[in-house]
């Protein structure tokens, strides 16, 4: 069964993640469909893509995949790693990205969902950051995108608590852009795709980069970097982040000792 459905109309692409058996979670066999699957979107000419969950599930996206993670002693989020490509082709895609989401989106879903230039959602759903409930050591390039949507403050606390956050929270903190009841979430996405699609697509496309481009951190500095890895990696080298995954898989709450 395909992890990834994808129809063309006209130049409107959608994308439906399809593997609810997992939950939606980004496995490297359903990021390596859905990157095929942007390849082949780019060169057909669509323009806006939507992207969604197959109807019916209650999870939209769980995440990375917990049990492809990198064991102790490797950083488990290096940019090198097929996820960090998805969200950089999501970004760079010539054209908006419009996520409709319904139900729970956690950890690396709420990144991908980030990474989308505009968020339409429904009463039902929830975000929630989830590195520190795992014992993962976010990297800074995912944190700027948080920053910069949610503000710091609110940042620091959907990543301290690791609580899923509601729609209406969401909605106000301007990680929604609209949030619609799920009988209209449809027609509401598509309505707004075509009136992008009735705009210059070449003007779109630049202004996209525009937008990445300003909302790029500031540069970093050597030192900076360093101290920043060096932060990062006592967590990932760490007791907790073993148990953290090891948890996962024996679906039980982790008991974490600060080592
Ligand atoms: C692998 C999964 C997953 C999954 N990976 O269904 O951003 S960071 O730093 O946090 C980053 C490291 C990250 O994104 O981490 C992942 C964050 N995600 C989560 O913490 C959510 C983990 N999943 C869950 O808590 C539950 O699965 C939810 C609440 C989403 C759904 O619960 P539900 O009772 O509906 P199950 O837990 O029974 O899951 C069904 C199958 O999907 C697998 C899970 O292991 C199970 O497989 P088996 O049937 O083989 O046991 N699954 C779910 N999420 N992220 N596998």
């Amino acid at each position: 069964m395909a992890l990834i459905l994808s129809e063309i109309e006209g130049h409107l692409g959608i994308i439906t993640l399809n593997d609810p058996d997992r939950r939606n979670c980004l496995s490297s066999s359903l990021i390596e469909e859905m990157l095929t699957v942007l390849d082949h979107f780019e060169s057909s000419g669509v323009w806006v893509i939507i992207l969604r969950a197959a109807a019916g599930g209650k999870v939209w996206c769980a995440g990375h995949d917990i049990k492809e993670l990198r064991r102790p002693g490797r950083d488990p989020l290096t940019s090198a790693r097929p996820y960090e490509y998805l969200l950089d082709r999501v970004r760079t895609y010539p054209g908006p990205v419009i996520a409709m989401v319904q139900g729970t989106v956690w950890g690396g879903g709420c990144n991908l969902v980030l990474c989308c230039d505009i968020v339409i959602g429904t009463d039902d759903v929830t975000f929630a950051m989830t590195p520190a409930k795992i014992g993962v050591p976010y990297n800074p390039a995912n944190l700027v995108h948080f920053i910069n949507v949610l503000g710091l403050n609110k940042a620091r606390e959907m990543f301290f608590t690791a609580d899923p956050i509601r729609a209406s929270e969401a909605y106000n903190c301007g990680l929604l852009n609209h949030l619609v009841p799920v009988t209209e979430l449809e027609t509401f996405t598509r309505g707004m795709a075509n009136r992008i699609l009735r705009n210059a697509p070449l003007a779109i496309r630049a202004l996209k980069e525009q937008f990445r481009l300003l909302s790029k951190g500031q540069p970093m500095d050597a030192e900076t970097f360093d101290k920043i890895q060096a932060v990062r990696q006592r967590v990932f080298d760490s007791a907790d982040y073993a148990e953290g995954v090891q948890a996962f898989l024996e679906k039980r709450r982790p008991r974490f000792s600060g080592r």
